[in-house]
């Protein structure tokens, strides 16, 4: 096609490398034109997107689409990282040699984009004049408009981040084409799809979805899979899916940072957006930088360890949210935000959109309501009754402005020195509240053995986790064993050692499955304890697994928690303890070249276990 380089020329862009990579996408894919986009088009493409009914009006300043019915999430089976050299498989990476994977994407996105516009979207994934801005750059070429009005609310979207480039060439080449979502057989052994991440010659091919990571590329293909390959391959930095909060004492002044990893469903975006409980609210604020993705780099001046949050945006899960759970997202997409629903219910007639948890129960007037697939709700029949409105993934896509508490200083290219590292999984017995671990290879070790609950009445084995180590099984690029040295390697560069610990808001009585925690605001507490315990001014008591907030030492104030289940999640269970010891080692044993340093942390919780006996 022609028309790329007057395109290009309109928009100002006239990085020549940039030129070059369009012109041979636009040609391959068969695109029929080609249109580059900055944020302050937005408002142009939400008119083109409502006139062609792509996205539908949910109020003031808010928008609504429907995906594919089978085209809801992340394919974990259909992702692959790709380079050139053997020796980068590891166990959760799927990696595949680039030399295979190129030609079988470049086949199916041959003229897969014919009669469509190729959106090319320049963006970065780090606030400008970051000290990690040359691994931020990318460019996203896509033949979907929500894809693209996604990305501007997800990255810093504009054609001057790429054109100010030191070094031209250094933007990630990320391709996304649609394809035919009706005849791809998704999740049948015929499936189309392939999610490609070459991570050598830093190129991004994704083919055949339009849905959250599998096509804003800029998220976890770039801000974690890619940018993960780029910290290790340049001993820089480290790209984790973890949550950014800053946390200030008003009383004394001090600000402290705190980021860390969840497996999925173990509320991460809750904790990132809490809010300070009110008994305690006029002395701690709590502020917000991220939900999902944290690039940590030790700053060669003081040491400290400073993180930044490449996104610009969330892409939240809507389910569950409401004024109890994240009183925050609420407000984040309030009327005028600009926020894009996706897959949630939606009301044609009033333009609401409603998701479960949202309410305790669903509308009563169910005229006008459609669920996610686009089906009246009031038209089903007995057998669907009992089927939910939105889909559990259906998600929010708002920009970080528009959170209420976004801290004063997220935008601050330098990041925010980091405090403490935290893990948490969702463990209904054996994790407590809270432990704490002064050790970096039991950090690390910790974070490895990460996992959140199988659904063991679906396999049978109670208590077994599926492991997730850091929260990073599904966007790992390198090998595990690596990977545990990158961390060694780089957390332990830092003159300043952050604390590392385990949290667990979910632990449920026995008998009658009651939280033991009230969780959400009230996991301010824990936390603060961590701090105190790094400071000094708190104690804990020694345990084989790390330190446990003595009983005194919790601010508790306004707390209902009975003693008995303070007790609890107070206590360290041994016996499941040395249960869960022998699955980490198997877990553990998978990865070749595992730091000895990590094996030892293993042995020495494993004696300390034993000697607790
Ligand atoms: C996740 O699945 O962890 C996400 C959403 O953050 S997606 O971008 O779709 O991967
Ligand atoms: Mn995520």
């Amino acid at each position: 096609m022609t028309g790329v380089d007057a395109a290009l020329g309109r928009a100002g862009l006239t990085n020549g490398h940039v030129r070059e990579y369009v012109r041979y996408w636009a040609e391959l894919t068969g695109a029929a034109r080609v249109e580059v986009v900055s944020a302050s088009d937005d408002a142009r493409l939400i008119g083109e997107g409502l006139a062609d009914g792509e996205i539908l009006p949910a109020g003031e300043g808010r928008y609504y689409s429907r995906s594919y019915v089978k085209d809801t999430a992340r394919s974990e089976e259909r992702t692959v990282v790709a380079t050139s050299n053997p020796a980068d498989k590891g166990v959760y990476n799927n990696w595949r040699p680039a030399s295979e994977m190129r030609p079988l994407l470049e086949e199916r996105m041959l003229g897969a984009s014919a009669g469509k516009t190729m959106y090319v979207v320049p963006y970065l994934m780090a606030p400008a004049g970051s000290p990690l801005e040359r691994y931020a750059a990318g460019v996203q070429l896509t033949d979907c408009r929500t894809v693209a009005l996604h990305m501007i609310r997800m990255a810093r979207v504009g054609a001057h981040y790429i054109d100010s480039l030191a070094d031209q060439n250094s933007f990630v080449r990320a391709v996304h084409v649609t394809g035919d979502l009706g005849r791809l057989g998704q999740g049948t052994p015929g499936d189309q799809r392939y999610f490609v991440t070459v991570a050598d010659e830093r190129a991004i091919l994704h083919f055949g979805s339009s849905y959250g990571g599998n096509a804003l590329l800029g998220k976890i293909a770039h801000g974690l899979r890619q940018a993960a390959y780029d910290g290790w391959a340049s001993g820089e930095f480290l790209a984790e899916q973890f949550m950014l909060i800053g946390i200030t004492d008003q009383l004394t002044g001090k600000r402290y940072h705190i980021c860390g990893g969840f497996p999925s469903a173990s509320g991460k975006t809750n904790l990132a957006m809490m809010l300070a409980p009110a008994a305690l609210g006029g002395r701690y604020r709590v502020d917000f930088y991220g939900d999902d993705i944290a690039w940590l780099r030790v700053d060669p001046e003081d040491g400290r360890i400073y993180a930044i949050n490449p996104e610009f945006g969330v892409f939240g899960v809507a389910k569950d949210t409401n004024e109890v759970t994240n009183p925050t997202a609420l407000a984040s997409v309030a009327p005028g935000t600009g926020t894009l629903f996706t897959n949630v219910a939606y009301n044609v007639k009033t333009h609401e959109v409603w998701w479960e948890g949202r309410t305790k129960n669903p509308p009563a007037d169910l005229d006008g309501w459609l669920d996610w697939k686009g089906n009246p709700v009031a038209d089903r029949t007995a057998e669907q009754a009992g089927e939910p409105w939105a889909h559990p993934n259906s998600r929010f896509t708002t920009t970080l402005a528009n959170v209420p508490n976004l801290a004063p200083d997220s935008g601050d290219p330098t990041g925010v020195p980091i405090d403490a590292i935290i893990f948490g999984g969702r463990a209904r017995d054996r994790e407590p509240l809270i432990r704490a671990i002064t050790d970096l290879a039991e950090g690390v070790y910790d974070g490895l053995t990460l996992g959140a609950e199988a659904t063991f009445a679906a396999e049978g084995v109670e208590g077994l986790l599926r492991y997730d180590p850091m929260s990073m099984r599904p966007f790992m690029s390198y090998p595990e064993g690596a990977y545990a040295a990158h961390w060694l390697k780089v957390i332990g560069s830092a003159a300043s050692q952050p604390i590392f610990a385990h949290v667990n808001w979910f632990q449920r009585d026995r008998k009658d499955g009651h939280y033991l925690w009230p969780g959400y605001r009230d996991n301010l507490r824990p936390l603060l304890w961590l701090l105190r315990l790094k400071e000094g001014e708190a104690r804990g008591r020694q345990t084989p697994v790390g330190v446990i907030p003595a009983k005194d030492e919790l601010d508790l104030d306004g707390v209902t928690t009975t003693p008995e289940d303070l007790e609890t999640i107070l206590s360290i269970d041994t016996a499941r303890w040395k249960q869960e010891m022998k699955y980490r080692e198997q877990h553990l044993e998978q990865f070749t070249g595992l730091p000895e340093e990590i094996w030892q942390a293993h042995r020495r919780v494993a004696a300390a276990l034993d000697a607790a006996d």
